[in-house]
């Protein structure tokens, strides 16, 4: 196809708001914001492991440790699904990679915060995966079918880590003064960073206009904000909470949800690398690719000799 006709068909697909599958064309601007926002994603769960990773040894219990050795292992699992929609779009995975460990790639702010104590793990489990629920399920119905897709079953296994939070969230709550205090200081802690997650206010989102007329994106990052707090207001009663916030309320006139303000300075500085655990997180990673080296090469060197093998 040539690129007027390959435009015509790609803008037909966005008129009948159905899918863009790998092989089609499509416009050099559209593959390139996929490739941004889909490895800043997968980036964000391999990075998202370790302020959970950091607390499986301390789990209070066999069960709970179960339970967050496999929240950790699924997020791994995301992250590979994201790597390869990512790469039918013409990126190397070892591409993306590069670019994490050097620095020069993005992930959730969320991820450059301290979990300091046990009810972290909940606040990270109700909160975080709830903030990225809200996000994500729009997500499943992205133009683009191979990011549409991987994300369907990363909202499933979201749903149980939101509701897992939300259990050592409770569990503490009815517990002693201290446990439920324990509780508390956590959400107050997670609270204004997981509204951050959703991005810059809409007045200062450079990517989302062009991202929803390509069907990307189907809610602004206000909008999504918006909802998730209305979401958290109930939940956290039930939970015997309360969010840190005097300032929520539903607008009537809007119908929308309103928060207090947010202290935007903050989330450029944690973007900008300077966020308390931005340094941190890099090592790790770094650490973590080259103790892999071994398997990648042991992985290389099996595939040629398959590959010798049948040539032979
Ligand atoms: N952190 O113009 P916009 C998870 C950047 S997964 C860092 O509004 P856009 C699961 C943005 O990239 C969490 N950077 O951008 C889990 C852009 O910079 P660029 C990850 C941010 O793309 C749970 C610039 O600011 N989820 O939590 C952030 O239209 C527990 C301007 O922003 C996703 O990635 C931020 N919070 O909207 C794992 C969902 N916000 O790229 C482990 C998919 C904005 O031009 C444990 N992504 N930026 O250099 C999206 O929906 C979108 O990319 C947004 C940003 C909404 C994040």
């Amino acid at each position: 196809m040539d690129d007027t006709a390959g435009q015509a068909n790609f803008d037909a697909l966005m008129a009948a708001d159905s899918r863009v599958e790998p092989r089609d064309w499509m416009p050099e601007a559209y593959r390139r914001t996929l490739v941004r926002q889909i490895s800043q994603h997968a980036h964000s769960e391999i990075i998202g492991m370790q302020p959970e990773a950091n607390w499986i040894t301390r789990a209070p219990s066999l069960r709970r440790k179960a339970i967050l050795m496999a929240k950790v292992q699924d997020e791994a699992g995301h992250g590979l699904y994201l790597y390869s929609a990512a790469e039918t779009l013409g990126t190397p995975r070892d591409e993306m990679m590069e670019a994490l460990i050097a620095g020069k790639a993005r992930y959730s702010s969320i991820f450059n915060y301290p979990a300091v104590s046990w009810a972290d793990m909940g606040a990270i489990g109700w909160l975080v995966d709830g903030a990225a629920i809200c996000n994500q399920v729009p997500l499943c119905r992205a133009s683009y079918g191979p990011y549409a897709r991987a994300m369907v079953r990363i909202c499933k296994e979201e749903s149980f880590h939101q509701r897992q939070g939300f259990e050592i969230l409770l569990e503490l709550s009815r517990g002693s003064a201290v446990q439920k205090q324990m509780a508390q200081d956590a959400v107050n802690r997670w609270y204004a960073p997981s509204l951050m997650m959703f991005g810059p206010p809409d007045d200062d989102s450079p990517n989302s206009l062009q991202s929803m007329a390509w069907n990307i994106k189907r809610f602004s990052n206000d909008e999504l904000r918006s909802r998730f707090v209305g979401m958290m207001v109930e939940q956290v009663e039930v939970l015997g909470l309360t969010l840190p916030d005097d300032q929520i309320r539903f607008n009537e006139e809007t119908k929308k949800w309103e928060h207090g303000p947010l202290d935007w300075n903050e989330f450029k500085d944690v973007l900008a690398g300077h966020g308390p655990c931005n340094a941190q997180r890099l090592e790790r990673r770094r650490s973590a690719h080259d103790d892999g080296a071994w398997v990648r090469e042991a992985a290389a060197a099996y595939a040629a000799k398959q590959q010798a093998a049948v040539a032979a």
